[in-house]
């Protein structure tokens, strides 16, 4: 089937097809910088990919390539001309950093995101390849580069941390300290790009690994991207995952005669349950 559109955005687009989301900024003569309502449109759609069962993959990429000179760009962080003393201002003249919020979504979700890179990937678009599950490159038009020192931002979070468990520390450092390039090779070669694609093969092959983890147990990659996250994510990410163990333990009979005793007002007979070795 083909991709349909799943609601007409102004600075994303939102698609779906055959269980896989495609989300992707579409500011491509600002290199899709992201401005708040980018960000709150980007939140809804990943809440809506989240929330439908038919869909197990987030594509998430961006349009291209600008009208202006042809440059290509998954995202190149905030919109410094709506940047304030606070933040990034919004129409309605509140200051937010509410990429973070877009961050936690990823992060959590019981799917798995792939961030599809046709060009640059920038400050807080950089970070946002970081907290994506996979990432995926055009050998010809990807470009890595953490500008976040040179123009007084940082991303102290999942932008820096995450980076250093995935290049280790040396490589974030240098790639924090003096925000050069990176080819998608490069990155590949680094560690935080899993395949360096040719342009126009990009798209169908994001698509490609989508159905191909599609295949698999929906409940083994939930439990496996939460298993990944937990030890760098503290108690939230025990609490991610021990949420997934919930929602096991609901399934079997001892959950159900829990449910059943409360609701017929009597109590529980779990006598019948072994008290496994
Ligand atoms: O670090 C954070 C955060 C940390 C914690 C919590 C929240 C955070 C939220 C956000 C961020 C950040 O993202 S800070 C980092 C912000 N981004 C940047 O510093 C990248 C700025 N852009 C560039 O370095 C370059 O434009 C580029 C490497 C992405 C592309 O270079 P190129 O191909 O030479 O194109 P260029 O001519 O520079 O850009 C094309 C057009 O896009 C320009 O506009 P024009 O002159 O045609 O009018 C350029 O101004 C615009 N543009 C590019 N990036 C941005 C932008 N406009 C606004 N904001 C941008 N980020």
């Amino acid at each position: 089937s083909d991709w349909k559109t799943v609601k007409e955005y102004e600075d994303i687009t939102y698609k779906k097809r055959d269980g896989v989301a495609r989300i992707a900024f579409n500011r491509p003569e600002v290199r899709n910088a992201f401005r708040p309502q980018t960000l709150f449109e980007l939140e809804e759609a990943l809440i809506d990919a989240r929330e439908d069962t038919s869909i197990g993959v987030i594509l998430l990429s961006g349009e291209g390539p600008s009208k202006k000179d042809g440059g290509w760009a998954f995202c190149s962080g905030g919109d410094q001309k709506v940047r304030g003393k606070q933040g990034y201002e919004g129409v309605d003249g509140v200051q937010r950093l509410n990429v973070l919020d877009i961050q936690r979504i990823i992060r959590f979700m019981s799917k798995v995101v792939i961030c599809v890179v046709p060009g640059w990937a920038v400050g807080g678009g950089h970070s946002l390849h970081v907290v994506c599950d996979l990432t995926l490159a055009s050998k010809e038009h990807g470009i890595f580069k953490q500008t976040d020192a040179d123009v007084a931002s940082f991303d102290g979070g999942f932008g820096s941390a995450l980076l250093a468990r995935q290049v280790g520390q040396k490589r974030a450092r240098e790639i924090f300290f003096l925000g050069r390039d990176y080819s998608a090779q490069e990155a590949y070669e680094m560690g935080m790009v899993n395949e360096v694609v040719p342009h126009d093969e990009l798209e169908e092959t994001a698509f490609e690994w989508a159905q191909e983890i599609l295949g698999k147990s929906p409940t083994a990659i939930r439990m496996i991207k939460f298993a990944l996250n937990l030890v760098d994510d503290g108690m939230v990410g025990q609490q991610v995952f021990s949420g997934e163990a919930t929602r096991l333990a609901y399934m079997t009979d001892e959950a159900e005669e829990g449910r059943k005793a409360f609701l017929e007002k009597r109590k529980p007979n779990f006598k019948k349950f072994p008290w496994l070795s």
